[in-house]
């Protein structure tokens, strides 16, 4: 792959700097302050990180902030600690003891508030459960829930003892459980009954019973009852969540656990087949997204947060779960979809409990956009303060959406590159500091050595495309793939020599600014132009009667690749052959005419995967025709993808 022309070819210009109020009150008080932090982390990055991971408790201290060995690293070596202590007991001391942890609110309705006291309690009497089943210090279990509080309890739980977590998404079927279960080695599964989505209930133990016919290294599940629906209970390795805690004792001091010891594993698909396990460390883990939650979020005492994650995603276990409680934070987290029992609950919910931080996704928003205006009309949006995206690149117009409809023309946005094996957020506007431009997630944060580059490494100039890569290791990064050192060696650190690399392509502008254009296997090479899906897709949305689309490429005689647009509308716009050809017009206009698609395609909804990333392999089946797609067992609703194969015959 040439990534000498990987073109950037969006132009957006507008900027919004920190309001001063904003500014005066926030932890990094504007550019100078900033640039001061960034450039001291610069020139002494272990020190820089040593400051930062001091304010949390350590039981022995570190020797050796950093030791690292192309593609090894090893953080605070030396130091003991214990992120559940850090996350609970320091906090009981203090005034916190008795503020909210957890505010959590089912989908049908009930209300449910943990203080940091109660939260610790259950916590407690969960980690002695685990070890009276025989489950000790290195062990590995899998959870497999939907989103109640049992589940943060469990990796609490997990984490306090030094049992590695494996958080399996609620979504997943019974064969993606079995794979991530057996990879694991896994002795214990922890799961529900079922759990709430959009108004029907999800068999998860059902799920469970088929899988664990297939994994043998489980000896027992401990099953939280949400639901109530009848379930199979299986003799000697089923036990009920309620009757073990009911004997349980509630004194369990946490581990002094080694700075690397492992915290915990969370697959994610590679380009390849095979999930890969990636695995966090404690210290490092604990010190990034601590710092991150702080400073990108400009978390405070006062307020209440909410993620809207699943925190089967690495952005639940980092920002609804870990984050959050190291900082003392009340989050918020919600069970159910975002639809019922109508299209405005995640508007409700910040009213209702006046939340002032809120953190989604590009997907969710653009979601939004097409269900209409008029839901987050109904609702007084105003104790919101700060907005976060995550995920996938953000199109300049659901960005200007979210800032207007969202966040009254008055909150910052933060929109923040990361991903599964970084462990927290690296790319991010600090918001009382750094300007933000709609679509860029800005400028990395202190400590974070990011750069575009070419195969060989080199720079690129400004607003050339090229390789997203860090130069240098970060404590919250991944040590491992579990079971596969070769394949993490192979996959992040020798494609370019000497540095991470991300598998993303960006661009920086003549400000430093980073512009992520999404996976380097999304981009398409029309005629010699190496063009960024994400960069036609946000032309076509910026078309008044566009609400989602993706585009793919597919084989072109003459081209190399031609592009096909997938386009869902805004409702009130008809799929008239007319607009097809005034869309492709559109894109000529805003990019080029090069840039056109070469066919549009009309469609109700676009294939996702259960965490809201636009399946775009699927759609460069379809797009090349291909009778039979590839692995589809990431897709949300299987029915769209058959939708989309009727509606192309
Ligand atoms: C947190 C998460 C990681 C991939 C990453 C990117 C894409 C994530 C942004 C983004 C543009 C963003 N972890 N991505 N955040 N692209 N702007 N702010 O999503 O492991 O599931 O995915 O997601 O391609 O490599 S993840």
């Amino acid at each position: 792959m040439s990534e000498k022309n990987i073109e950037s070819l969006l132009k957006e210009k507008r900027v919004f700097p920190p309001s001063a109020a904003f500014s005066s009150q926030a932890h990094i008080k504007g550019l100078d302050a900033y640039e001061e932090i960034s450039r001291k982390a610069l020139e002494d990055p272990e020190g820089y990180w040593a400051g930062i991971a001091s304010e949390l408790h350590w039981f022995e201290p570190w020797k050796t902030v950093l030791e690292w060995e192309l593609p090894f690293s090893k953080w605070f070596v030396g130091g003991k600690t214990n992120i559940s202590f850090n996350c609970l007991d320091r906090h009981l001391g203090t005034p916190r003891k008795n503020k909210i942890a957890i505010l959590w609110e089912g989908e049908p309705g009930e209300v449910r508030a943990l203080s940091y006291q109660m939260l610790h309690h259950e916590v407690c009497k969960f980690a002695n459960v685990l070890k009276s089943f025989g489950l000790q210090k290195g062990d590995r279990a899998t959870i497999y829930m939907g989103m109640v509080p049992e589940l943060p309890v469990a990796m609490l739980a997990c984490a306090r003892m030094g049992v590695m977590h494996n958080v399996v998404f609620g979504g997943f079927s019974a064969e993606a459980l079995r794979d991530r279960v057996n990879d694991s080695q896994s002795r214990m599964l922890i799961t529900a009954d079922g759990g709430y989505r959009r108004g029907t209930t999800i068999a998860l133990k059902k799920s469970v019973d088929d899988a664990l016919a297939g994994a043998p290294s489980v000896e027992k599940v401990i099953v939280y009852k949400r639901t109530g629906d009848p379930i199979n209970m299986v003799a000697g390795r089923d036990v009920w969540w309620h009757e073990a805690m009911a004997v349980a004792s509630a004194d369990f001091p946490a581990e002094a656990l080694d700075s690397e010891h492992p915290l915990f594993m969370l697959y994610t698909s590679g380009t390849t087949g095979k999930p890969k396990g990636v695995v966090h460390t404690t210290g490092g883990y604990m010190t990034g997204t601590y710092l991150t939650t702080k400073w990108v979020f400009d978390l405070k005492e006062e307020d209440t947060y909410w993620c809207t994650a699943d925190i089967g995603w690495v952005t639940g276990h980092s920002y609804i779960v870990y984050g959050p409680l190291l900082n003392g934070a009340t989050s918020v987290m919600y069970e159910g979809a975002p639809n019922f029992p109508e299209p405005d609950r995640f508007w409700s919910i910040i009213e209702k409990y006046r939340i002032n931080i809120f953190y989604t996704a590009p997907t969710a928003i653009r979601t939004f956009v097409k269900w209409g205006d008029q839901w987050p009309a109904k609702h007084d949006l105003s104790s919101l303060r700060l907005l976060g995206t995550v995920g996938e690149p953000i199109n300049p117009e659901a960005w200007m959406w979210y800032r207007k409809n969202i966040g009254g023309d008055r909150c910052p946005i933060v929109d923040t590159w990361w991903q599964t094996e970084t462990g927290s957020i690296l790319i991010s506007p600090v918001p009382g500091a750094v300007p933000t431009k709609p679509g860029s997630a800005t400028r990395p944060l202190p400590g974070i050595v990011a750069d575009v580059v070419d195969r060989q490494g080199n720079p690129v100039g400004p607003n050339q495309g090229g390789f997203l890569v860090l130069r240098r290791p970060w404590p919250s990064m991944l040590r491992t793939i579990y079971g596969d050192p070769e394949r993490y060696h192979r996959q992040y650190w020798s494609e370019i020599p000497g540095m991470y690399f991300t598998g993303d392509g960006a661009r920086r502008d003549e400000d430093g600014y980073f512009w992520i254009m999404g996976r380097i296997d999304d981009v398409i090479n029309v005629s010699g132009h190496r063009i960024g899906t994400m960069e036609v897709e946000s032309a076509l949305v910026s078309h008044p009667t566009v609400a989602e689309s993706a585009v793919v490429g597919r084989p072109d005689d003459l081209k190399g690749q031609g592009i096909v647009a997938f386009v869902t509308l805004s409702a009130g716009n008809q799929a008239l052959p007319a607009l097809k050809e005034e869309l492709k017009i559109h894109v000529g206009k805003s990019i080029g005419s090069f840039a056109k698609p070469d066919e549009i395609r009309f469609t109700d909804s676009l294939p996702k995967t259960r965490s809201g990333k636009i399946m775009r392999r699927l759609l460069r089946d379809l797009a090349s025709g291909a009778k039979t797609v590839g692995d589809t067992t990431t897709l949300e609703d299987f029915s769209v993808l058959a939708k989309l194969r009727e509606e192309e015959e």
